[in-house]
């Protein structure tokens, strides 16, 4: 369908040039993009087929790359967590090779009357400036109005946050029109026709009736989704004539991650909110960066993986789907340089993603799967879960303590949790019942 289309950004605007050009070579660059990506998912054959996941040998979380049997949350916080996180950081997102704090905030509007006056809306963008490049990112946040400190949801969105809901109070960026040329203008002028297209995967109403807020960011407002690294955030951090980050600086999962980071900047300055009860979540690729800016920043509270597959949740030694080598292939600047080097090699990875999930011990984590999404492995994902338990259970906290797979739509919900649902790659009602049941359970949330 036409909105399958713009989960893969095509270009850039020109601003010399007339927005029906740009949308004409957006639209061949996009033609000339699926079907690059059509003819790499032809040479890739996934395997689906358990009795052929490779025989591998999965390290321990709890042994330090020396040999030595971690015993204590002091041994894993002063020496195997850092190690592994610097690791992850090296070989795999790649490091944010500088600092860059917010240069300005601005509320582009708020109202105390949003969700039937459930809600109060605010539209904040935080403004960046380096190098004599600026680049500015807009936070849609909705807080239950009858919560004095709100506890919050923060995602990302792929489409827009005027996509999210069906409230025309909320602006329509720039930057995704800037990104979604083809889609949303007709005879030069912007239309409402892609407001509200993405509702289903934003259950608004029950986090506030839960009393939790949402925020959102479209992801493309940090670092569009392509293999480009002229524009976005990029840039920003830049040496003098650097052009692309190095093979161990960040790609743009690492670039989003941060951008989570500067939400959480913001939070903690903003009374409306309780910063200390922030709950990170994403889906597919955004889900394999929330849970890398729960590794990297311990300020948020908890994590949610929806359907992270490959170089999220899921373990990668069992190359099982979507591998190493294929999403490299297809989305070369997702992961770092450096993560190349284990394209088709999943053998010689002295690391694999349970150890991910391990750095964000002993905070609370969700890793939900969908019955159909084989690509994403939902085996593979929920014994990333099962191997990063040790760590939660050093610190005392409740993992997933069976290596058996729990049956379909009957979660386990600890202080890791799982479930695995029906149906496909997507973020359902089911879903959010989950995450907001067990969010309030275990942040307090009243
Ligand atoms: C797929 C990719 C997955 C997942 C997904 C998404 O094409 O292979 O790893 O991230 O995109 O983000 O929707």
């Amino acid at each position: 369908s036409s909105i399958k289309i713009i989960e893969y950004p095509a270009s850039s605007i020109e601003s010399s040039i007339t927005k029906s050009t740009t949308m004409k070579r957006s639209f061949i660059l996009l033609i000339a993009l699926l079907v690059t990506q059509l003819l790499s998912a032809q040479q890739f054959e996934p395997n689906y087929d358990e009795s052929k996941v490779p025989k591998y040998i999965l390290p321990d979380v709890l042994t330090t790359f020396n040999g030595k049997k971690v015993k204590s949350v002091k041994v894993w916080e002063n020496k195997r967590r850092p190690e592994l996180l610097n690791y992850f950081t090296e070989n795999m997102f790649g490091k944010v090779p500088g600092e860059l704090k917010i240069s300005s905030v601005e509320i582009l509007e708020q109202s105390d009357n949003a969700y039937d006056g459930k809600a109060i809306r605010k539209q904040v963008a935080l403004h960046f400036e380096k190098n004599g490049k600026k680049l500015s990112f807009t936070i849609l946040i909705y807080l239950p109005k009858n919560v004095e400190k709100a506890p919050l949801i923060l995602g990302y969105n792929f489409y827009g946050n005027h996509t999210v809901t069906t409230d025309v109070n909320v602006i329509i960026s720039d930057a995704w029109v800037d990104n979604n040329p083809s889609f949303g203008i007709i005879n030069n002028q912007l239309t409402e026709q892609s407001r509200g297209v993405r509702t289903n995967r934003w259950d608004i109403e029950k986090m506030l009736e839960a009393g939790i807020g949402l925020a959102t960011i479209y992801y493309g407002e940090v670092d569009p989704d392509k293999n480009d690294f002229s524009d976005g955030i990029h840039p920003l951090l830049y040496k003098k004539n650097q052009e692309k980050p190095e093979v161990n600086e960040w790609g743009s999962i690492a670039a989003w991650a941060w951008g989570l980071s500067r939400a959480m900047d913001y939070f903690e300055t903003d009374k409306d909110i309780d910063a200390s009860k922030v709950i990170v979540f994403g889906h597919s690729r955004l889900g394999k960066t929330s849970l890398w800016a729960g590794a990297t920043d311990r300020r948020f509270a908890a994590v949610i993986s929806n359907n992270s597959g490959c170089g999220g949740a899921a373990l990668s030694k069992r190359a099982f789907g979507e591998t190493v080598g294929r999403i490299n292939n297809a989305f070369p600047h997702w992961f770092c340089g450096n993560f190349k080097n284990y394209n088709n090699n999943e053998t010689m990875m002295p690391f694999d993603q349970h150890e991910l999930l391990a750095l964000i011990a002993p905070r609370p984590l969700y890793v939900a799967s969908a019955e159909e999404d084989k690509w994403a492995d939902p085996k593979g994902e929920f014994l990333g879960a099962y191997f990063a338990s040790p760590v939660y259970k050093l610190y005392g906290k409740k993992g997933i303590v069976s290596d058996e797979m729990p049956a379909v739509n009957k979660p386990v919900q600890n202080t890791v949790a799982y479930h695995i649902r029906t149906g496909v790659h997507d973020v359902t009602s089911y879903d959010w019942e989950q995450y907001i049941s067990w969010a309030k359970e275990q942040l307090n949330i009243e």
